[in-house]
């Protein structure tokens, strides 16, 4: 491959049927618009004073040349009207710069009252989107054409989260809420990244952010919920493994990660970091889901984040079943 077309495609997340620019992907969200303005605003300021000046420099560097060198030295002393010029232009510009990057930063912090609000959870490394009815989901789907606000906490340390097509970034940080919201107007899939470095896999701490049609959000968040419920145990459990996050941690291949796999370990006898034995049954699973650091197995470390109050029993159910039905 090339490198300028290994590059472009470095900048094409979006899906191909939405037209990306250079610099960003395809404007999607009201506020898209205002911040590109004011990106190539500030580009094109800096392009032309570049240009000017390296070039007013090169001229004059040739045409002020010293070619007598025993000319005595010229006594200029300054140019009122050159110097309030060059102080007062960029002066007006820079207070322009900040005039709209300052009421820009206002409309991105406020969100409209009746934002529609989703509660962000980020851990090392994936993130659950919860909506206003419980459901939970490692992607992120939003309404169009209405105001959405993410509420966002994280379990352990320092993320941020980024969607490019919509232009907003904002701090994960553990201990407290911080929010941000926008309000998409294009229909499609877009990325969603971390951009804080939060450890081995920061790079694949990422999340695709869908937009659905007004109405058609509803019957999906519906669906989505009934899909759940109407899954057979094990089926559950597995669909929980991959969304909720377990997989970064868990094999089902056998090969111990951050956590020991899941592979036939159901049934086994374990020894524990505190020198004691326990067998992995329903019961200590369910202790290691929700109160992770009570057992600590042996050779690892206690990392594991509590799931206590995010996986309601059923859920915790279909866990047990689909580690149970790992066998060797
Ligand atoms: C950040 C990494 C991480 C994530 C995410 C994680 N775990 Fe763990 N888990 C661990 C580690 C490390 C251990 C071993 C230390 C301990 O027992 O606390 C462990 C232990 C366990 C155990 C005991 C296993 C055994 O063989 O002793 C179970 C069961 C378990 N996790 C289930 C889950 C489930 C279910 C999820 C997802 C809902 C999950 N874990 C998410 C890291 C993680
Ligand atoms: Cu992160």
């Amino acid at each position: 491959m090339n490198p300028i077309s290994s590059l472009t495609s470095l900048f094409a997340q979006a899906p191909a049927a939405i037209e990306n620019g250079f610099w960003f992907p395809a404007p999607s969200s009201t506020i898209a618009a205002e911040v590109d303005w004011m990106f190539y605003f500030i580009l094109w300021i800096n392009i032309v004073f570049f240009v000017l000046i390296l070039a007013v420099m090169v001229y004059f560097m040739v045409v002020y040349r010293r070619k007598d060198m025993n000319l005595p030295p010229t006594s200029t002393s300054h140019n009122n009207t050159l110097e309030v010029t060059w102080s007062v232009l960029p002066s007006l510009l820079v207070l322009l710069i900040f005039y709209w990057g300052f009421t820009g930063f206002l409309d991105l912090r406020d969100a409209p009252a009746n934002s529609y609000e989703i509660k962000v959870t980020a851990k090392k490394w994936n993130w659950t989107f919860t909506y206003p009815n419980g459901y939970a989901d490692s992607d992120l789907h939003v309404p169009m054409d209405r105001p959405v606000k993410l509420i966002m906490g994280s379990d352990d340390v320092l993320h941020s989260l980024y969607i490019p097509a919509f232009r907003v970034k904002q701090d994960v940080v553990p201990g407290r809420y911080t929010s941000l919201w926008f309000n998409a107007n294009r229909q499609g899939e877009f990325q969603l990244f971390c951009t804080e470095y939060c450890g081995t896999k920061h790079s694949e701490m990422l999340a695709k952010v869908t937009t659905h049609p007004s109405g058609e959000f509803e019957r999906w968040l519906d669906q989505a919920v009934m899909k759940l419920d109407e899954l057979p145990p094990v089926e559950l459990g597995g669909l929980m493994y991959k969304r909720r996050g377990c997989s970064g941690c868990h094999s089902i291949d056998g090969v111990a990660g951050t956590g020991p796999s899941f592979k036939g370990t159901f049934g086994t006898e374990q020894a524990f970091a505190d020198g004691s034995k326990h067998v992995i049954d329903e019961n200590y699973i369910r202790e290691s889901i929700i109160e992770p650091t009570a057992k600590v197995r042996a050779g690892f470390r206690p990392v594991m984040p509590t799931y206590k109050g995010q996986l309601r029993d059923k859920q915790i159910d279909g866990l047990i079943e689909y580690i149970k039905s790992l066998k060797n």
